[in-house]
């Protein structure tokens, strides 16, 4: 008879999982054995993480390349804890994985299921994994008998994958890894897709296309080309323009066409604004504060997995119509209704991409517009400006940034379309191991991790580095190096602009001192790098860069920005 870690690696195969990525623990003994015995082109392919926020955070990155969701392995309740800042990251993004999490049933009591003596000392606690992910999952259970080990685990995969999508978690006991094995792996159940009903679909075509000025407003609404494409078809139908809140998940519209939204959207909304219907097309919040002032009769349709956000702690949006359930598909629907309504108003688009041309006139530090040079550091618009003009068409940027997102979002997709993968979602650490399982998933395109000098120490970057270097997964690190937590500041100049800690300078808070030498560490990994001081010597170190990566090196390069 199979154990039953044969049996969860069989239907692991059967249900046609492509990865684990795994922080281990002597529990998982079992499972290594029957690896061992496998082909090493059998799937799910086994990767060893050295943390669990990097164990998780790839899984999230390897979902958001492909849409498709992987499994994660956290030993006990102390792995998941390790870990349970990228779960609650996956659950505020919606992002499908399942964590199994060895732990024991009997503690040693059982001969022949005894974990070793460090269980029921060091390593468990009151209330097991399960108990441990609930705040941080959609869902999470302990499996206590063979026959739940197989039926409760394609449950928790197929719940990770239904609408509203999200991370889940069950508790695989070593007593079932190592005992006997449910005698039959349960058929897979393709998750099917919940979408909102075509009357709803035409209600909010209605409401879009009689207003006489809509907008759009997105946060991750375009993680796909065809998403991306239906939001073009929405805003071209409806003249209406794109905006993106504050860090988009994605390059979610081109930002580049005529339509796009530049700057911040509460700067045309307002009483007095023209603007009567809005749509949020996949936003955990579209503007702040939460309940601003709108023209009156004004529209916000939510279109969302799950409308009015149920697991956000707030939700004081206006909201006045949803389009509930898969994103990707409702925008679709929506997009190919208002194709066949509309009528094109070129006033409009013209209104707007001179709005968009005035916001980006009013330039963010760019050095062309000012008379000094600036020695000692990299103006930021220029890092993005030579960025966008040395990386290929199908660059990938994963960003984990707070001070340079909008020069970003100016200057780094102006003329290609770069694809853009946010790192992260509030929570710092995950952007690495998001852009390593962007690269797993897409190894024939360049991964560009933008990473801040403060996220960099979020970041579980040893391990980050040393998978890089095991699994031969290299990256083109481009590290914004301001020298500190600079976004921090801001409540400090915005609540005491007058005081004598804003005319020293002393914001106590911010500080990364002294600034290390961050080449090194990459180095330390069999990487390479470079630190670059001044504009003139960026463009050949970015040249240097990207043959190295191309080599099969991650780099590192070391840019320092303007604080
Ligand atoms: C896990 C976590 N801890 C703390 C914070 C608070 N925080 C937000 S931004 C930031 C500083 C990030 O520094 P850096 O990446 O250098 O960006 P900069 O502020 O310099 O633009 C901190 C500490 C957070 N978001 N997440
Ligand atoms: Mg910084």
């Amino acid at each position: 008879m199979p154990n039953g870690s044969e049996v969860l690696l069989g239907q692991l195969e059967a249900q046609g999982v492509d990865c684990v990525f795994a922080s281990p623990i002597a529990v998982m003994a079992p499972i290594w054995e029957v690896l061992a015995r496998r082909a090493d082109d059998r799937k799910p392919r086994y990767f060893r993480c050295r943390h669990e926020l990097l164990a998780v955070s790839l899984a999230s990155g390897y979902y958001k390349a492909t849409g498709r969701s992987q499994i994660v392995f956290l030993p006990s309740s102390l792995g998941v804890q390790n870990g349970s800042m990228g779960l609650h990251t996956a659950l505020q993004e919606r992002t499908p994985m399942t964590v199994l999490s060895p732990d024991t049933l009997s503690y040693g009591e059982d001969p022949s299921a005894d974990p070793g003596p460090e269980w029921p000392s060091l390593l468990v606690d009151l209330v097991g994994p399960a108990r441990n992910a609930e705040a941080v999952v959609k869902w999470a259970k302990r499996a206590r008998t063979a026959s739940e080990l197989v039926h409760e685990l394609r449950r928790a995969c197929l719940i990770a994958e239904s609408v509203p999508r999200g991370p889940t978690l069950l508790e695989i006991p070593f007593d079932l890894l190592v005992g006997t094995g449910h005698d039959e792996i349960p058929d897979w159940v393709t998750p099917a897709p919940v979408v909102a009903s075509e009357e709803q679909i035409d209600q909010a075509a209605q409401i879009l296309a009689d207003a006489q000025c809509p907008l759009v407003i997105t946060e991750h609404g375009g993680r796909t080309d065809e998403s991306r494409d239906a939001l073009v078809r929405i805003a071209e139908a409806l003249s209406a323009p794109v905006f993106e809140f504050m860090s988009p998940a994605y390059h979610n519209f081109p930002r580049s066409h005529p339509l796009y939204g530049a700057g911040p959207v509460e700067a045309v909304l307002g009483e007095a604004s023209e603007v009567d219907a809005i749509l949020l097309a996949g936003c955990n919040a579209p503007w702040h504060p939460p309940h601003p002032a709108l023209r009156p009769g004004c529209a916000v349709i939510h279109a969302e997995e799950d409308p009015l956000r149920p697991r956000a702690a707030y939700w004081g949006y206006p909201t006045t119509h949803t389009i509930p359930g898969d994103l990707a598909r409702n925008l679709r629907a929506l997009a190919a209704n208002l194709g066949m309504r509309s009528t094109p108003r070129p006033d409009a688009v013209q209104r707007w991409s001179r709005h968009s041309q005035a916001v980006r006139a009013k330039d963010l530090d760019d050095p062309r517009q000012s008379r000094s040079q600036p020695t000692g550091f990299v103006p930021a618009a220029e890092l993005f400006r030579q960025l966008h003009d040395a990386l290929p068409d199908d660059a990938i940027c994963v960003d984990e940034i707070i001070a340079q997102v909008p020069h970003m979002i100016q200057f780094l997709f102006e003329h290609k379309p770069i694809r853009q993968y946010r790192g992260w979602a509030g929570a710092l650490g995950t952007s690495l191991g998001t852009a390593l399982g962007i690269k797993l998933a897409q190894p024939q395109q360049l991964v560009v991790s933008v990473l801040g000098d403060g996220a960099w120490h979020y970041n579980p970057v040893p391990a980050a580095l040393g998978f890089s270097q095991e699994y031969s997964v290299p990256l083109l690190i481009v590290l914004c190096n301001n020298r500190g937590l600079v976004s921090q500041t801001w409540n400090v100049l915005r609540y005491f602009p007058d005081s004598e800690a804003v005319r020293d300078r002393n914001f106590v808070g911010d500080v990364i001192s002294p600034t290390p030498d961050y080449v090194k560490v990459a180095q330390a990994y069999g990487g390479d790098g470079e630190r670059v001081d001044e504009t003139a010597k960026l463009r050949p170190a970015l040249q240097r860069a990207l043959d190295v990566v191309a080599a099969g090196q991650t780099f590192l390069l070391d840019v320092l920005v303007n604080p």
